[in-house]
């Protein structure tokens, strides 16, 4: 008898599989979300090549196609401020990818950060999880392991997460290809049926 979990993630594998082969051009469909000021159009600017000098916080969303390693990532960064949060849900249909990014200097905030709720969302069961512990240049941020503990990320068991330290500053940790393709690497090493 297999576990109820491992076939969980060879559902989330084959799905999104199934969504690369019918895409000539390996799209895939990033979910950048996480408290306002978290980072996220900063991390999204930065894989963009483009200038981090003047960033407002996000009224609204933001979509930016990366193209990297053979894949076009559709990344659409949504605004975190607490009267924004309710609309998150209109984005979740046909994520590939959830990336979380977490202000990692602002601890006292990590009790607000909303991802349980998230991962009980159906629309986004099983889409595999890539957590940003950005702001690691900051004297006080958290390291990933805190945030690890803190968030209790360790009792997530219904599908693939991985936690990355970052600073969207430096650029330090960023290259979300990288994580998408191990991602998938991770993914690809279930064996399948
Ligand atoms: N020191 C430091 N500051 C950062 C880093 N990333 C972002 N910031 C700053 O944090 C602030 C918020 O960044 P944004 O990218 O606008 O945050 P956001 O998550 O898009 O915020 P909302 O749009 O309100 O949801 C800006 O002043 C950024 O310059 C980082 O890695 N280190
Ligand atoms: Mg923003």
């Amino acid at each position: 008898m297999e576990s109820p979990k491992k076939n969980t993630v060879r559902q989330g594998l084959l799905s999104v599989l199934r969504r690369l082969k019918n895409s000539p051009e390996q799209e895939v469909r990033i979910l950048l979300l996480g408290l306002d000021n978290a980072g996220k159009i900063t991390i999204l600017k930065q894989l963009a090549s483009e200038d981090i000098s003047h960033i407002m916080p996000t009224q609204g969303f933001n979509i930016k196609s990366v193209q990297s390693q053979g894949f076009k990532l559709n990344v659409w960064d949504i605004g975190g401020q607490r009267k924004i949060r309710p609309y998150w849900r209109n984005y979740f249909e046909n994520t590939d990818l959830l990336i979380y990014v977490i202000d990692s200097s602002d601890r006292k905030r990590f009790d607000e950060t909303e991802l349980a709720e998230l991962l009980d969302e159906e629309k986004l069961n099983m889409v595999p999880l890539l957590i940003f512990a950005n702001k690691q240049d900051m004297m006080m941020a958290a390291t990933a392991a805190e945030i690890t503990e803190s968030l209790n990320l360790h009792t997530i068991r219904d599908r693939i997460w991985q936690i990355q330290s970052c600073s969207a500053l430096t650029t330090e940790g960023v290259q979300v290809h990288t994580h998408t393709y191990l991602l998938y690497k991770l993914y690809l090493s279930i064996p399948l049926p």
